[in-house]
């Protein structure tokens, strides 16, 4: 009787703890795109902080995440406050960004990229870049293998002088292609060479790899491709597909 007792709780246990986890993701997602009374609030992580080591050090993700991207967050809201901005989505926001100021442009890109980051990463043990996922199969057909896209992202990554990002995006066309951009611009903007709905972003600012890298950045681009979340990043293929 007790065995099945213990049974059922375990059981019982482990389905609210996969709810929970459910919920979370969900709230995760849901936090990326919305406001709380127009308000941007700082998503929340998906997985602890040392949940990327070794390729990514806790003490970097900490600061990362709670300074650098807490300050852009805050500085948005600011930079929003009591504008008709305060009313829009993110992705709005940056679609028009020409017409904002520098202050908007800076920390909605820090805010929007960062939300993208964190999401598209993962522990090790689950990043897996299945042959069956769309993304994966668009990689193949537009760069011929896996590793050509992976040494041109790589490239992108590595040669972007001092601070920005490395991106995978979708084009108007459906068609994946990858960029690089200073600061914190990004694909969505209208101000970068060429605007699309980016899949799949790198932080190559040194706040994000000094610490464990110091300058070697192409350490940090390489050890980026054990911790890539190709789950999520198919999702958002997908639905940039449509
Ligand atoms: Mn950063």
């Amino acid at each position: 009787m007790i065995h099945f007792i213990t049974h059922i709780l375990l059981y019982t246990l482990s389905f609210f703890s996969e709810a929970q986890n459910q919920m979370f993701n969900n709230q995760n997602q849901i936090t990326m795109t919305t406001q709380n009374n127009n308000t941007f609030q700082l998503p929340s992580l998906a997985y602890s902080y040392d949940a990327l080591e070794p390729y990514i050090d806790a003490r970097t993700m900490q600061i990362h995440y709670e300074k650098h991207h807490a300050a852009y967050t805050a500085n948005l809201n600011a930079a929003v406050q009591n504008t008709p901005l305060a009313q829009q989505s993110i992705e709005q926001i940056l679609a028009s960004v020409s017409n904002h100021s520098a202050a908007v442009r800076n920390n909605g890109g820090g805010y929007y990229n960062h939300n993208l980051f964190w999401s598209i990463l993962t522990p090790a043990s689950l990043s897996q870049a299945k042959e069956t996922y769309e993304i994966i199969k668009a990689i193949h057909t537009e760069y011929g293998s896996f590793d050509e896209f992976k040494t041109q992202f790589s490239q992108a990554a590595a040669t972007r002088f001092g601070s920005g990002w490395a991106w995978l995006s979708v084009d108007s066309d459906g068609k994946l292609f990858v960029s690089s951009t200073p600061n914190q611009d990004s694909p969505i903007m209208d101000v970068v060479e060429k605007q699309g709905t980016p899949v799949l972003a790198l932080d190559v600012w040194e706040h994000a790899y000094y610490l464990h890298y110091q300058n070697r950045r192409v350490d940090y681009v390489s050890a980026f491709f054990n911790v890539i979340n190709w789950e999520y990043v198919n999702e958002l293929y997908v639905n940039a597909q449509k």
